[in-house]
């Protein structure tokens, strides 16, 4: 079957590549609407001004990476407040925090989330306050009216590491004008075929994106994408371009990468869309070792192994109650799907993906070179179908 199935692929590409682009029509918000949400996350600044007059909302994600699909949520951190140690403390770095009759007002260790939640509460907002989270989040929501279009956004108290992943991805997407249509395409394939729920034991979006990254940095040939984190920063660059470490962290995470783009060689990969998507679903369907294999970007060649990287079992210690030992839990889903973050090394993006998730997955990827073969033929039999 090997030489017949080559033998379509410039004909399922070519289709593969129609498909894709109608699809993206369809899905690619409408002009004007990134500027809408920016907008309204404006608006939401304002209000929390009311709180803190320094107050401001600094926008992560795919608002920012330009990766949004008509759905997609706006994610933003509180800022000068963020939680450390269970306090709330002035954010590192930020020139003006509250005054000082702001913080008379409020008093000692306000509780932030919860004053901010009330006060969009006031506004007409619906509003959950997660504050069992790591990290509290507001999740706000507003339904749509003639006035104003639907509101989706999660208010964050702490995750600087996002702003600077969220600038890596950006960074990527402006490298090479097929990354965001790619992106788009696989994150609308992974929503519709339910592969994109966290909290339901499958993969986040930013899992995809950097699953989607390695695949153009390492796996196509000639490779689409260069890898930014290991390219030498210039002798001039400052530490805080080099280095962040959060506040009462002990640990300093290298979050260098290349952003000088006119400076770097323009890819010599001419592949269409269509070749891509092939190329990607191909990969994750044969090719890559799901069970040994750890995807790093930032690393030479975008793989480490389980064992190098001891991502095998996690134990995890809970400290006893009062006259109790301290208990240790084996966790060994953790570890199934191993995606290493960019910046936080010691983080799996993938560790939401449970067994069931996982084979979820790995059957949905084959489910889509199954349709790419059929639709490929049917199409050149005016059939019609589609992989969705
Ligand atoms: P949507 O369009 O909202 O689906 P997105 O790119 O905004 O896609 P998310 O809302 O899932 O993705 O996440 C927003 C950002 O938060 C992306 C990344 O900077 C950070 N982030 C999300 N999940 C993780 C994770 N598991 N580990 C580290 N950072 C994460
Ligand atoms: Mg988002």
């Amino acid at each position: 079957i090997a030489p017949r199935y080559e033998l379509f692929f410039p004909i399922q590409a070519h289709h593969l590549d129609a498909l894709a682009k109608d699809i993206l029509a369809q899905i690619t918000p409408p002009p004007g609407e990134t500027e809408q949400k920016r907008k309204l996350l404006a608006q939401l600044e304002q209000l929390c001004k009311e709180l803190i007059s320094s107050a401001r909302l600094i926008p992560f994600g795919s608002l920012v990476t330009g990766f949004a699909t008509a759905s997609s949520d706006i994610d933003c951190i509180f800022s000068p407040i963020q939680v450390s140690n269970n306090r709330y403390v002035e954010t590192p770095h930020v020139i003006e925090g509250p005054t000082d009759a702001e913080k008379k007002r409020l008093g000692d260790n306000p509780d932030y989330p919860l004053l901010l939640a009330q006060l969009l509460e006031k506004n007409g907002f619906q509003v959950l306050l997660l504050s069992k989270t790591r990290v509290p989040i507001i999740k706000l929501k507003r339904a749509a009216s003639d006035s104003h279009p639907e509101l989706n956004c999660d208010i964050g108290f702490k995750n600087s590491l996002a702003v600077h992943n969220t600038a890596l991805l950006k960074t990527y997407s402006e490298c090479d004008e097929r990354v965001k249509p790619l992106v788009l395409f696989i994150k609308w394939w992974a929503k519709r075929r339910c592969i994109n729920t966290p909290y339901l034991g499958t993969l986040c979006s930013y899992g995809y994106v950097l699953m989607i990254l390695h695949y153009l940095i390492n796996v196509v040939q000639p490779p689409v994408l260069p890898n930014l984190q290991d390219i030498p920063p210039p002798a001039t660059t400052h530490a805080r371009e080099l280095s962040f470490s959060e506040d009462g962290g002990d640990t300093d995470y290298f979050i260098w990468f290349a952003k000088n783009l006119s400076e770097l060689p323009r890819s010599k990969n001419t592949s269409s869309l269509g070749e891509l998507i092939r190329g990607f679903f191909d990969y994750y369907s044969f090719k890559f070792a799901w069970g040994n294999a750890v995807i790093s970007i930032r690393s030479k060649g975008g793989l480490k192994t389980k064992q190098e990287k001891e991502w095998t079992t996690a134990n995890i210690k809970t400290a006893g109650g009062e006259g109790e030992t301290e208990n240790t839990f084996q966790v060994k889903n953790r570890y199934l799907v191993a995606i290493e973050d960019p910046f936080e090394t010691t983080h799996n993006v993938g560790r939401t993906c449970t067994g069931k998730g996982l084979n979820t997955i790995r059957s949905e990827f084959r489910r889509a070179m199954d349709k790419i073969k059929t639709v490929s033929m049917a199409q050149e039999f005016s059939i019609g179908s589609g992989i969705y």
